[in-house]
């Protein structure tokens, strides 16, 4: 039986934080899901599944208004809702399916604490373990706001508030990163942790944002993922690339990364 199941829409960058960090432990997690626009058919439960007509029938128990990145309606169980109070993926669940545990950076915790090696990927003492939080938790500020913006521009407009707040936000983020690299190979310790992990999981969720760049450029703005991250926080792209190349990130991860280069028409995401 896996150490801990995962429902997701997939790919999803945020719930890599988990499967990179379960390769780098040891640890067996049951990711189970499907792309974004399929989950509406999904029954978001601890033993999530594809809906059945009998699920899909007008008055089903299990119909909820979606709340943000989807529309409409979602089926999720009263036990979903429990383990998960706040309704939202990735979720994850303890094998017996009772306990839930939401929000990315919790769920790669959770990960890291069920670990079967001695690999720190969560600190080797409190000092470490508690300035991984500090990355984490300034990586979920920054994830909120490139979040707004993300689905924003995925529902073809942007105004200028939105750009100049998520424009000052990934100054904020990026400097902060780009001083913690200076002289260090890794943010936290002597070897990838959760923060590298949260960081590089992050900028792939951000770096989505170049599917939908043409709606920046008709509104004369120019999109914040682009080569200039390169040219004005060289260590922390560098170190970008660096994670996304190791063997633990590269499946996934990685893989996301580079299909999204792929897809950049002039190439000028590269690094
Ligand atoms: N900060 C959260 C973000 C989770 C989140 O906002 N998930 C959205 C999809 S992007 C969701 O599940 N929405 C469900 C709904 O609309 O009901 C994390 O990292 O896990």
């Amino acid at each position: 039986m896996a150490d801990l199941r995962l429902f997701s829409y997939l790919p999803n960058p945020r719930i890599n934080k988990a499967t990179v960090t379960a390769r780098l432990c040891d640890v067996e997690v049951d990711v189970r899901g499907a792309k974004p626009r399929e989950l509406v058919d999904w029954l978001w439960d601890a033993d999530a599944r594809p809906l059945t007509e009998a699920d899909k029938a007008p008055g089903s128990p299990t119909m909820r208004e979606a709340r943000t990145g989807f529309a409409g309606v979602l089926h999720k169980t009263d036990a979903f809702l429990e383990a998960h109070p706040f309704g939202t993926v990735p979720a994850a669940f303890s094998p017996d399916g009772q306990v839930g545990i939401f929000e990315s950076n919790s769920i790669a915790r959770a990960v890291a604490r069920l670990s079967k090696n001695d690999h720190p990927i969560y600190g080797r003492d409190a000092y470490e373990a508690s300035r991984i939080d500090s990355f984490l938790d300034v990586s979920l500020v920054f994830a909120r706001d490139t979040q707004k913006y993300l689905l924003s521009i995925a529902g073809k407009s942007i105004s200028q508030d939105l750009y100049d707040a998520t424009e000052k936000a990934v100054d904020t983020y990026m400097a902060g990163i780009e001083n913690a690299l200076d002289g260090r190979a890794y943010l936290v310790g002597e070897d990838v942790s959760l923060a590298d992990v949260c960081f590089a999981a992050e900028m792939v969720e951000f770096a989505l944002s170049h599917y939908n760049r043409s709606v920046l450029e008709e509104a004369g703005l120019a999109p914040l993922f682009d080569e200039n991250l390169k040219d004005r926080f060289p260590r922390s792209m560098t170190h970008l690339v660096r994670c996304l190349e190791h063997p633990a990130f590269a499946p996934d991860l990685g893989a996301h990364y580079a299909q999204i280069l792929a897809r950049a028409e002039t190439g000028s995401l590269r690094a």
